[in-house]
């Protein structure tokens, strides 16, 4: 009878991840971390407990059986970074696993939905197969073939492929390309790891006579055109794949990559990541990866030497095809000549229809912009730097409609020029393919101002372009991850897509990038560039801080902790009376590359003073009290000896844009003079500036917020809606759909003693984009219960604006903050997530002003009020859905 006492809990969990995965097959972490979101319509709703079963079979599950892990009743309100801690998970074994939580009453919810994660090869005896390639022969030739026959007998009931294919692979089976990923594998530093991907193939077995095929492109693993060229080469390309089978009656079939694949060059002549692609049709072999296809003719595939790097399963979303984008104009400004314009600059490639006769090779040359004459000008991807343009070659086979896309290359490109074509070619000859690393929305913001919204725009397609296995500085010239961008973009891809995985990632790539203590400014790969300056290497103690502050991730600084405490020695050892002269400084502030208004020390010692203040957090949280209090103590030299160094008190700055919002920032000022700092900060801005930045990429990631801070949001408001040079605005009205690296369309290069025109899509510039979450909506993580377990909501209001509007979907759940003004008052609606907390700041001198749904909020139960603080109203909300009036 007790038991029919008890109330199902208005909470049900959602939303189930294995290792930030969404029912992930190749899991290769043999704890794998585990998480759900919490929904409930009610208000103040907690989680005081969980339990979690886990089951090889659905149909234990189902009875709500865990005979591989069983949590019980734990008594936690975690719903995230939960270690599995059940038997010994076994290779290639699927496992089943709900969950059910306690309410803040003790009522028992619902299980959750059964969801699965599955198993990768972890041993290395699990790899029966061995790494093979082309034939010595046959060495030269690009793009090649390879297959196998395979005969099942029996009913299929799990069918599974691992493969790594080195640079890039296709998997075919039957005739059909496996999976949806593009340029796959992730790029790593070959050396150390690669990437292998687990596909489940059940779909594509026949009964009977079944083809595997694998094509392999250069990638960048035999990258061998461009930076370096004699460095940049791993090797041939080559591949491993295992491919598994179950039948009913429970035996197995292996099928393993070894020399009794054959091989054959294939319609690829030649493919770079930079220059692009060609491909032949006359060279097609139909058939090919279909089952009868006579090799007679094949050569043998050879074994050859595996890759330096342990292969490990790529837990990360692959590059998909994400979208296509029909052109705006197709113009002829030359005879033979046709400029297609897709009306936005992004990542991809495009695909190509043609009825053209046998022979006839249609090229497409890619860039970012058109000339004075209308032809493309491909000047802005890096020419000068690279001596390749990016150009893609299609010959055709001739008798009728032929429909082509590259396969190993893309490009970062607004506009196409055709050549080569006989017939007069249309618009919808040629579609933009959006390419990119498929990562999911976290976020969306707008805002009254459409301008803003403009912004926001070019933002996300900035930071779309630029994620393809890596983070790279742009998608046409360089395509490489430097350090330096990926700090001050961290929280801006953060707030708009889910980058969980592709930051764990990527902090392990600057790890296999380190000698000695410091990383090298690019990872991963081979083009180490230089050696490692501070304020490009502080991106490895940044980074795993911002997964911890966000996701909650403790495991990430464990795991690199002592590396980003060789690093911070290193930095201290560098500085002198704890100013760090070293650097590359501001980078790209308009009219320069190179920092002009504020020396490389004063963002060096800045960046070295945040190092030491997360780091002293990341230390208590793993347990390291020495540590903690140490680098506390560095914090606080470093921040005398800046001040001393730099504070120019008589003016209260410390001379430019970027240094006074990077010190009131991180705090890095005499306390009581922070107002007059943002005073002639705003100053700066409006009067000395005209209302224009003067900030590098540094700088511009917290000048919005440092304004608006401290009462200038209509300063920054300003900076934005600006439309002369130096401002977005203005770059708009040259034409741009995304941030530029530099201000201006051209740049003299004193050095080389030349113009240069810069890349066009360049996320580092765009780093202040986090702003509109945590300025404009006011959503913030809170260090001290991160991950969102409590939020801080704090919007700046201004003046200018009359609604704005985000949303994130946090790895506890949905937060939502809205507001608008309303005849007079202002309106806030927010929503906090079950079993989180929110610290709200109202701006009002008193709780006398706040409303609830017309109720006084001192009435609401789940409002409880903390204070008035600079002339904001101070509460903690608890979970749930709120509408405020202010005023
Ligand atoms: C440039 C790249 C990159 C920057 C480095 C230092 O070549 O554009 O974004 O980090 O220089």
């Amino acid at each position: 009878m007790e038991q029919l006492a008890v109330r199902f809990a208005d909470l049900v969990a959602m939303d189930l991840k294995c290792d930030y995965a969404v029912n992930p097959i190749g899991i290769d972490t043999i704890r794998p971390r585990l998480s759900w979101a919490l929904e409930s319509g009610g208000r103040g709703r907690k989680q005081t407990a969980y339990r979690i079963l886990v089951s090889e079979r659905l149909e234990l599950l189902n009875r709500d059986q865990g005979e591989v892990w069983d949590s019980g009743k734990v008594i936690s309100g975690r719903q995230n970074q939960i270690e599995y801690a059940g038997t010994m998970l076994q290779s290639r074994l699927c496992y089943y696993w709900k969950v059910c939580v306690w309410d803040q009453d003790g009522n028992l919810s619902e299980w959750s939905k059964a969801v699965y994660w599955e198993m990768g090869l972890l041993k290395a005896e699990d790899w029966q197969s061995s790494w093979v390639g082309c034939p010595e022969s046959e060495q030269e030739k690009t793009g090649p073939l390879f297959r196998r026959d395979w005969t099942i007998e029996g009913e299929v009931l799990k069918a599974r492929a691992y493969i790594c294919g080195l640079g890039y692979y296709e998997l075919y089976l039957n005739g059909v390309k496996v999976g949806d990923h593009v340029l796959d594998p992730a790029q790593t530093d070959y050396d150390q790891r690669c990437f292998y991907v687990v596909y489940n193939i059940a779909e594509h077995m026949n009964k009977g006579q079944n083809t595997v095929g694998v094509m392999l492109g250069n990638g960048w693993y035999h990258q061998n055109k461009v930076w370096n060229t004699s460095v940049m080469d791993y090797g041939k390309p080559k591949f491993v794949a295992q491919l598994v089978v179950t039948l009913s009656d429970g035996t197995e079939q292996i099928l393993t990559s070894d020399e009794q694949w054959k091989t054959a060059p294939g319609p690829i002549v030649a493919d770079n990541i930079y220059a692009g692609e060609t491909y032949d049709a006359r060279l097609e072999l139909d058939g090919w990866a279909n089952p009868g296809f006579d090799d007679n003719n094949w050569g043998q595939a050879r074994r050859v030497s595996p890759p330096g790097g342990k292969l490990v399963i790529q837990m990360m979303p692959p590059i998909r095809k994400v979208k296509t984008i029909r052109p705006v104009r197709m113009t002829n400004p030359q005879p033979g000549v046709y400029v297609y314009d897709m009306g936005q600059n992004f990542a991809g490639w495009a695909r190509l229809k043609a009825s053209e006769t046998e022979g006839t090779a249609i090229r497409l040359r890619f860039a970012e912009t058109v000339d004075a004459d209308g032809m493309v000008d491909t000047a802005s991807t890096g020419v000068f730097a690279t001596g390749v343009e990016q150009i893609d070659t299609y010959i055709c086979k001739g008798g009728g409609l032929e429909i082509w896309q590259p396969r190993f290359t893309y490009h970062g490109y607004r506009y196409v020029e055709m050549t080569g074509v006989a017939g007069n070619p249309e618009l919808d000859d040629l579609t933009g393919v959006v390419v990119h690393t498929d990562v999911e929305p976290a976020g969306s913001f707008e805002c009254s101002d459409a301008m803003i919204n403009k912004i926001q725009h070019a933002v996300l397609w900035t930071q779309l372009s630029n994620l393809h296995g890596v983070p790279t500085d742009c998608p046409a010239r360089e395509r490489c991850g430097w350090l330096g961008d990926t700090h001050v973009i961290a929280e801006m891809s953060i707030y708009n897509f889910d980058m969980a995985q592709f930051w764990s990632k990527y902090i392990h790539d600057i790890e296999t990038s380190r000698r000695g203590s410091m990383p090298f400014d690019i990872a991963p790969g081979k083009r180490l560039c230089l050696r490692g300056v501070p304020d490009w290497s502080t991106a490895f103690i940044q980074l795993p801080w911002y997964l911890y502050l966000y996701y909650g991730d403790e495991q990430i600084v464990r795991e690199h902790y002592s590396g980003m405490k060789l690093v911070l020695e290193q930095f201290h050892s560098q500085a002198k009376q704890w100013i760090l002269y070293e650097g590359r400084g501001d980078w790209c502030p308009p009219g320069s590359i190179v920092p002009i208004e504020t020396p490389v020390e004063i963002t060096s010692t800045a960046l070295f003073y945040l190092d030491c203040t997360i780091m002293s957090q990341m230390a208590k949280m793993i347990g390291h009290a020495e540590d903690s209090e140490k680098y506390g103590k560095w914090a606080n030299r470093i921040k005398e000896a800046f001040i001393a160094a730099f504070y120019v008190r008589e003016n209260y700055t410390f001379g430019s844009q970027t240094a006074d919002s990077i010190a009131l920032y991180l705090g890095l000022l005499p306390e009581s003079d922070a107002k007059e700092v943002a005073a002639s900060l705003a100053d700066d801005v409006r009067v000395k500036h005209k209302s224009h930045l003067s900030t590098g990429i540094i700088g511009s990631r917290h000048l919005y917020g440092s304004l608006s801070q401290y009462g200038y949001g209509d300063v920054a408001y300003a900076l934005l809606n600006q439309t002369t040079y130096p401002s977005i605005g203005h770059l708009f009205s040259k034409g741009a759909t995304t941030i530029w690296e530099n201000w201006e369309e051209t740049k003299f290069n004193a050095k080389l003693n030349r113009v240069e025109h810069r890349s066009m899509s360049h996320p580092m510039q765009a780093g202040f984009g986090a702003w509109f979450y945590q300025g404009l909506a006011g959503i913030s993580p809170d260090p001290e219960q991160p991950g969102f377990k409590r939020i801080v909501l704090r919007p700046q209001i201004i003046e200018s604006l009359h609604y704005s509007k985000a949303e994130y979907r946090s790895i506890h759940g949905r937060i939502a903050s809205h507001w608008k003004r309303h005849e007079g008052t202002l309106c806030w609606d927010i929503t906090i997530p079950p079993n989180t907390t929110a610290i709200a700041y109202f701006p009002a001198q008193s709780a006398d002003c706040i409303s609830e749904s017309a109720t006084p909020i001192g009435d609401i139960e789940h409002v409880r009020l903390l204070g008035v603080e600079n002339g904001n109203v101070v509460c903690e909300i608890s979970s749930g859905a709120y509408h405020f009036e202010i005023g």
